[in-house]
């Protein structure tokens, strides 16, 4: 069997000298998964726009039948999938381009959100069986991780209807918070649990799409 998860990571930015989401995901590359699946690594640039065009590319390159994006979460102490990607660009910090975009449209005309089809409580279910500590998100942010999870997912609505996509943030790496009081998770254990949600993506999408488990990842505000 011939499957295929293409997984893409960040380069730095922000001033960072790493980004821990290409440095784990690049060591994914190659990686056999259960049921005839491996893992097809990507960098992508942390600019609006062409950070599209390079996932756009590898999808038309690679053709996978599951896309996971992931990028670095600076702040959050557990890997997150994101549930929703919304279109809007907001830049607090300009991208690695010098772009910094207010208030405009990942897609002009698009539909203001579209919610990820990966079974995103299922993978935080296996993520915490493993002892890895995981999180739904209800916001991937408005900068270029956003950007891309929201390109993706109107890449599969208008070119790629057979692919299941979604986007995964994680923490810093330690080496990034010594002498800071942000948190941080090792980079054996990203490595790991991306692994891990890439097989639990990869056989959901051999399931065909099957429904995500009945369990709250509510929150109030
Ligand atoms: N994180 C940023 C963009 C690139 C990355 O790894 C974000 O969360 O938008």
């Amino acid at each position: 069997m011939d499957k295929r998860v293409l997984m893409t990571g960040f380069d730095p930015f922000g001033g960072e000298t790493v980004n821990p989401a290409w440095e784990a995901v690049h060591r994914l590359d190659g990686r056999a998964l259960q049921g005839g699946w491996t893992i097809v690594s990507q960098q992508v640039p942390t600019v609006f726009d062409r950070s599209i065009a390079v996932l756009r590319e590898a999808m038309g390159r690679v053709r996978p039948q599951v896309v996971i994006c992931v990028g670095q979460a600076g702040g959050r102490a557990q890997i997150t999938p994101e549930r929703v990607a919304i279109n809007v660009n907001d830049a607090r910090i300009p991208d690695n381009a010098g772009q910094q975009p207010i208030d405009t449209p990942v897609v002009p005309g698009g539909p203001a959100a579209y919610f990820t089809k990966l079974p995103i409580k299922r993978i935080v279910a296996a993520l915490r069986e493993a002892g890895i500590p995981a999180a739904v998100s209800n916001t991937a942010g408005t900068y270029v991780c956003n950007h891309i999870f929201y390109g993706l997912m109107h890449l599969i609505a208008t070119e790629h209807p057979q692919v299941q996509g979604g986007f995964v943030h994680i923490p810093y790496l330690p080496e990034q918070v010594a002498g800071k009081t942000e948190p941080s998770m090792a980079l054996d254990l990203i490595v790991r649990g991306l692994e891990l949600v890439a097989a639990v993506a990869a056989a959901a999408s051999d399931a065909g799409g099957e429904a995500d488990l009945a369990v709250t990842a509510g929150q109030e505000c």
